[in-house]
């Protein structure tokens, strides 16, 4: 008897494109305090932000396929400055220091307020706001004070729910919904990530193409 075969195509599927090819990387600087250097804008920004030990440097090695590029720690707020990366000489990522660690005196919590505040304000090429929250935890008064400003200065957010392989995939659900609703945001709005396993990369970096694209949000 003569085997079934099914008819194989002439070439193999394609693997799926990945939205954003990271081609070249430079870190630019960074900014210590309000009002001082930046690099000359002129590319599109788009800056990352959330609570001091959330991820967001883990996320952006993940983001650029880079183990180390931009700085992790397991002390929390050791990102104190803006750190400025030119990516494909074409856009720039900015990683914003962690705000509201606990464990710190509430003077030092406060301090990121007129540096990531000032940057934000002053900022004629920024695009948007990647915004992180730990999946695991509802957000805190210094993250509702955060979509408060963004919200105030009208800077489109993409609002990512990292970690989430510390969760069960069952628990996933309810907790991406409970933190929906505390934002008062729908829950497709939000990004599913985890720099752990990498899930959730491909679709951050199309939204953030997708925000790159836009015009600025302070054209008239
Ligand atoms: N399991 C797990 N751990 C993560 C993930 N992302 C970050 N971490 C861990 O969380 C800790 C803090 O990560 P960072 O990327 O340094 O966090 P950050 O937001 O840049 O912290 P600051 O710069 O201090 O504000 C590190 O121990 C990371 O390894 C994740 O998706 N899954
Ligand atoms: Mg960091």
């Amino acid at each position: 008897m003569e085997d079934a075969t099914p008819d194989t195509p002439a070439t193999p599927p394609l693997p799926p494109k990945d939205p954003m090819v990271i081609r070249h990387l430079e870190f630019l600087g960074p900014m210590a305090q309000d009002g001082g250097w930046r690099p000359t804008p002129g590319l599109p920004e788009v800056a990352f932000a959330g609570r001091s030990n959330v991820g967001k440097s883990s996320l952006l090695n993940k983001l650029v396929r880079r183990k180390a590029f931009a700085r992790v720690s397991n002390t929390p707020g050791r990102t104190r400055e803006i750190n400025f990366f030119a990516v494909n000489k074409t856009f720039t990522f900015v990683d914003l220091p962690g705000y509201g660690y606990a464990r710190i005196s509430k003077g030092r919590r406060e301090e990121w307020k007129p540096l990531i505040e000032g940057y934000l304000r002053t900022s004629a090429e920024l695009r948007g706001i990647v915004q992180l929250l730990d999946v695991r935890h509802d957000p805190t008064v210094e993250d509702v004070a955060m979509f408060d400003l963004l919200a105030d200065l009208g800077l489109p957010t993409i609002v990512v729910a990292t970690k989430i392989d510390k969760m069960k995939p069952r628990e996933l659900k309810d907790r991406m919904h409970a933190i929906a609703v505390l934002l008062e945001l729908e829950e497709d709005q939000m990004i599913a990530f985890s720099a752990v396993s990498g899930v959730g990369r491909d679709a951050l970096a199309e939204a953030i193409v997708e925000l790159l694209a836009q015009p600025s949000w302070r054209a008239p």
